[in-house]
């Protein structure tokens, strides 16, 4: 809305500051008119005549003082018939007992930066007019000013979209969510919770842009046109506008589960439910970092299309899992209830807790109120301390056998390494530490295990645990009794960008596996791309003869659509051979023998000049990803990953989905990667070879599962 036509009411509770009076007289030489209203005895007639109202507040709000007993009906009544409020610094506090949001900011005082600060735009939100004329980082106030702020930091809104997150000179603070927007009714309010100093000005190029994006909030709020959308949908529709919103990058997987923007991490809670599959994951829907984990959703009929679902889990302030709802697993209890067993963060301390599911769909959980179910870490054992955390003690794997539960949960201790903690129980809230299963031997074992998972594949128990660099397996038998696993086979089950697996019992029988494949980039570049992370392929896991057999779930057949190459392949030293495959998501299945010393070359995301290209090698002894011309991008990795890999013959197939390669060779070793061509045409497939090379070929395009977000 045109700003000089604005008539905003300026909100105040008691005299003006100095700050509130620099800022409603700058704003009444831009508006139609600026008029002071009274919070304390607010009416709901007494905002009709405003196209907007705004508080702005540079001293914290004591609300043991003022009753909003009166304002809060009166500016609920306001926005659901259509009205805009803008709440600033201090003034982003009101949302809780105002009623807007029930989590208010965690982070309020006074501060000043060495360099400018402003704000960094969410990618999904960089259309929101809010952002008009400014740059994707853009500083609003200069540096040494001394400012009041309110912002979220460990915690996020409850309902809020987060619109973009800090910036100081040239630095990212991605977690900090100063700049919110909430839908009430057809109304809307904005909180901007920094940067914001009208009456201590000393550097114009910033106070120009604190003053465009201030009219900015304004205009959007009272004009008509108003943004329907949300990055915290509830429906499908909302998902699907959602992952509109990133379908130009020729990145976002085609035919993999990733959140619908922001950050994902971890599977967890991989259950059947009345024949639906659900997987949950660890999800920040303030952005595609790190941090405020909730539980996404989705679900599947078919192991392939995937819906998405609203948030399963949200940390809640007052909970023990106010810092973030960990990794977890599901159940059905011995009532046939699915219930979560999930790590709760808050401070210094990650503790087990439960949520039982309220519904079939599993779209609601109620937590425990006895949460957590697990007091503290084992008493008896030295288990790490570090800077983060009282005790490294977090998920969960749950099992019932012979009418007992079982649970481990992955920690560390003291001068050994990780180690997977066995509890044993009657009833799911009802645990006794027995021992530790399982402890690190080798010296890169790692000094915490991660995500501990316990399989029974019939010949023989897989445990599998996260160093924080590899997923190591162990192959052998359990003694749940006194505990321990004898060790018959051990390895890494992935060599790539692979990491926190869990897994899904099917009701035929089989382990199905997914893991975190990781972004291999810079974090701004995460940013950018307003995406991070994403699930495998799942992945069936046997043993056969005795051997561990990992291979590409079968249902991953009903991917295939075009049959693009079938034969024989037959190359000699020199010799080139281009498939006819395009658009970066397809599979291929080789079986080759080779003359000794010979080694194959698949040229993989490579540009018409070949200025891009991924290499995946086999050399004597290895499969050999070899991303050191992968990418005009020098914020993505280069790092060669290697898988070993003995013999002339090789049986491979290999997944390519946008940004991602994954390999199975010899159905049992594997080798993830993730690599980003600039280019969009980086999409040629070519075999080489210095010796002789005989074999078979094919090689299917694949259709993405995504009814949205698809770059096609
Ligand atoms: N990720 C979770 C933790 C787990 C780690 C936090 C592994 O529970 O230990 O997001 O990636």
């Amino acid at each position: 809305m045109n700003p000089h036509a604005l008539r905003v009411a300026a909100l105040t509770v008691g005299e003006w500051t100095p700050e509130q009076t620099a800022a409603y007289d700058w704003l009444a030489g831009e508006a139609a008119s600026v008029e002071a209203v009274a919070l304390d005895d607010l009416s709901p007639s007494d905002l009709a005549a405003y196209d907007v109202a705004w508080w702005h507040r540079d001293r914290p709000l004591d609300w043991e003082a003022f009753d909003p007993t009166a304002a809060a009906p009166a500016l609920t009544g306001y926005l659901e018939d259509g009205g805009g409020l803008l709440l600033t610094l201090h003034g982003l506090s009101a949302v809780e007992p105002l009623g807007i949001d029930s989590v208010p900011p965690d982070a309020v005082g006074h501060e000043s930066t060495p360099a400018p600060s402003g704000y960094l735009v969410k990618r999904v939100h960089a259309d929101h007019p809010v952002f008009e004329g400014l740059d994707d980082a853009f500083h609003t106030r200069g540096a040494d000013t001394d400012t009041a702020f309110a912002r979220y930091e460990s915690v996020v809104p409850a309902r809020g979209d987060i619109l973009a997150a800090g910036r100081v000179g040239d630095d990212s603070l991605v977690g900090h969510k100063p700049l919110v927007e909430w839908r009430v009714g057809t109304g809307r309010v904005l909180g901007a919770g920094t940067g914001l100093s009208f009456s201590n000005v000393r550097d114009y190029a910033c106070a120009a842009t604190r003053e465009r994006f201030v009219l900015n909030c304004l205009g959007s709020l009272a004009g008509p046109r108003r943004r329907a959308f949300t990055d915290r949908p509830a429906s499908g529709e909302g998902f699907r506008a959602v992952r509109e919103k990133l379908a130009t990058d020729h990145h976002r997987p085609g035919y993999h589960l990733a959140a619908p923007a922001g950050w994902l991490n971890d599977p967890n809670g991989l259950i059947e439910h009345e024949g639906t599959y659900h997987v949950f994951y660890q999800y920040n829907p303030a952005g595609p970092y790190h941090g405020a984990i909730h539980w996404g959703h989705a679900t599947s009929e078919d192991l392939l299309s995937w819906d998405d679902q609203p948030v399963a889990l949200a940390p809640d302030p007052e909970g023990p899992d106010r810092d973030g709802c960990w990794s977890g697993c599901a159940v059905h209890d011995d009532d046939g209830t699915p219930t979560i067993l999930y790590t709760g963060g808050r401070h210094r301390r990650q503790l087990p807790c439960l949520a039982t599911a309220t519904d079939d769909d599993l779209s609601g959980w109620e937590k425990d109120p006895r949460n957590p179910i697990i007091d503290a870490a084992p008493s008896g054992l030295d288990v790490l301390e570090t800077d983060d955390w009282e005790a490294e003690f977090r998920d969960h794997c749950v099992w019932k056998q012979d009418g007992r539960w079982y649970q481990i949960i992955g920690s560390g201790l003291h001068g050994t390494g990780g180690c997977a903690l066995l509890y044993e129980g009657e009833a799911l809230d009802d645990w006794r530490f027995v021992g530790v299963l399982h402890r690190a031997t080798a010296p890169d074992a790692g000094a915490v295990w991660e995500c501990p998972e316990l399989l029974d594949l019939g010949d023989a128990q897989l445990l599998h645990v996260s160093n924080y660099d590899k997923v190591r397996y162990f192959l052998g038998d359990s003694d749940l009794d006194a505990p321990g696993f004898d060790v018959h086979e051990s390895g890494l089950l992935d060599h790539g960008d692979f990491y926190a697996p869990q897994s899904l019992a099917t009701s035929d029988g089989r382990h199905l596996m997914w893991g975190w494949l990781p972004e291999a980039r810079a974090l701004d570049a995460q940013w950018e791309a307003g995406w991070s992370g994403l699930l495998s392929v799942p992945r069936e896991l046997t043993t056969e003869g005795g051997a561990f057999v990992q291979r590409p779930a079968r249902e991953l057949a009903a991917l295939r659509d075009r049959h693009a190459e079938t034969g024989d392949l037959a190359l000699t030293a020199g010799s080139h051979r281009a498939l006819d495959l395009a658009g970066n998501r397809y599979e291929l299945a080789v079986e080759l023998d080779r003359e000794p010393g010979t080694t194959l070359e698949l040229g993989l995301f490579e540009s018409p000049a070949g200025s891009e290209r991924t290499v995946l090698r086999w050399t004597e002894d290895a499969l050999v990803v070899d991303r050191s011309r992968a990418s005009h991008d020098d914020r993505t990795s280069t790092e060669e990953q290697r898988a070993p890999v003995a013999g002339d013959s090789l049986s491979v197939r290999v997944f390519v989905d946008r940004s991602t390669v994954e390999v199975f060779a010899n159905e049992a070793t594997c080798l993830t990667s993730r690599v980003y061509p600039t280019r969009v045409d980086a999409d040629g497939v070519t075999l080489t070879a210095d010796g002789r090379v005989e074999g078979t070929l094919d090689a299917w395009e694949l259709r993405g599962t995504f009814p949205a977000g698809q770059t096609q």
